[in-house]
């Protein structure tokens, strides 16, 4: 049978030799636990007449009041030693030098966007933005589209669709800017009506634009710039001036040859595609197809307001992707909107 002393001494021996909470809680057990050793001395008390059990219950309970003021002792100081040890462990070295940023970049499409607005900018044209949303009427009916024409079919164009998966026939994904264009034209006409003659119209409507379409040359999202200039002698020779000025100073090429080739639009009247040819680099001397123009239809103009007798326009229209491609030699569409990195840093 161990002696009082004894038990004292042998409990901070055994939390000293702890090394760590659990095995600290686990010593404590032995001497204070339920069947611990200093539990097992009370338990004997009762059998002991009471002058021994009031001298002897003082004793064991300060053996117990020693040990547990031990144990208390040993829990802080691991306490302590644990927090030391993390600290040390995540210890940060701020004089380290930094990793470096890397700065974002604008997407090829963008930039071919902004380069586009900062040369019409140059020569008067206003830039004007428009819902992606749109009604029939902007879309096709104001510009002059007939009720059967292809571009209005289910197949060719998104329509939204209502809470039960039933199309809504009037609204959609425009499917290209003119209608910028048209709302731009009836809200030009409503503030000028005061005036005696209709200040020019020069517009361009850069955005996204949707058709049901995808593979390496078509995404059903991509993008358009139109353009717009509508006034009293506004000819066919201007629209010539305009687009090859324009061509030229896009390209940064003084001898790029451009030429316009008889077509069909809806909404202008004569129409034509507009072919470029490089003459410097790989695709020297070949025609390629790089936009549409046309003198604006006068219905387009009576439709908003605009007396087709007395006002001409043209309109023009490009796609600022396929120039992209072109610019940088790039022959899969789809690489712009996949949103990978790797192809994306590579024009920052
Ligand atoms: C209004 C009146 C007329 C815009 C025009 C084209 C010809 C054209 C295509 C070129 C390649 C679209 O990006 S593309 O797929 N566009 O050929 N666009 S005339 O005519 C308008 C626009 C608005 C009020």
């Amino acid at each position: 049978m161990q002696t009082l002393d004894q038990i004292v001494a042998a409990a901070h021996a055994a939390f000293a030799t702890a090394i760590d909470a659990d095995a600290l809680e686990q010593a404590k057990a032995r001497y204070l636990g339920k069947s611990g050793l200093i539990t097992e001395q009370l338990k004997t008390l009762g059998a002991l007449p009471p002058e021994e059990k009031k001298q002897r219950g003082a004793e064991v309970n300060q053996a117990k009041t020693t040990i547990e003021t031990a144990l208390a002792s040993r829990r802080d100081e691991l306490k302590r030693a644990a927090l030391a040890a993390r600290l040390a462990e995540e210890a940060l070295d701020v004089t380290l030098p930094g990793r470096g940023q890397t700065p974002g970049g604008l997407h090829p499409v963008t930039r071919t966007l902004e380069r586009i607005e900062e040369l019409f900018r140059s020569i008067g044209f206003a830039v004007a933005d428009g819902p992606e949303i749109e009604t029939d009427f902007y879309n096709f009916t104001a510009l002059n589209t007939p009720e059967n024409h292809p571009a209005r079919s289910m197949h060719d164009t998104f329509y939204l669709a209502d809470d039960s998966g039933q199309p809504l026939e009037d609204i959609l994904l425009r499917t290209h800017t003119s209608p910028i264009q048209a709302r731009y034209m009836e809200a030009h006409v409503a503030a000028t009506r005061h005036l005696p003659t209709m200040p020019e119209i020069r517009v361009i409507a850069p955005g996204r634009v949707y058709r049901v379409d995808s593979d390496a040359t078509h995404s059903p999202m991509f993008h358009q710039v139109e353009g717009l200039w509508v006034g009293e002698e506004v000819s066919f020779a201007d629209l010539k001036g305009v687009i090859a000025d324009f061509l030229r100073r896009f390209f940064e090429s003084e001898d790029l040859k451009v030429r316009f080739r008889p077509s069909f639009f809806p909404f202008t009247e004569p129409s034509a595609e507009i072919d470029v040819a490089f003459m410097h680099g790989a695709l020297t001397g070949r025609w390629l197809e790089i936009a549409g123009c046309g003198m604006v239809h006068p219905n387009v103009l009576a439709h908003v307001g605009i007396d087709p007798e007395r006002y001409t326009g043209f309109a023009f229209g490009m796609g600022p992707d396929r120039l992209t491609m072109l610019r940088y030699g790039i022959n899969d569409l789809r690489l712009f909107f996949d949103g990978d990195l790797r192809f994306l840093r590579q024009f920052s």
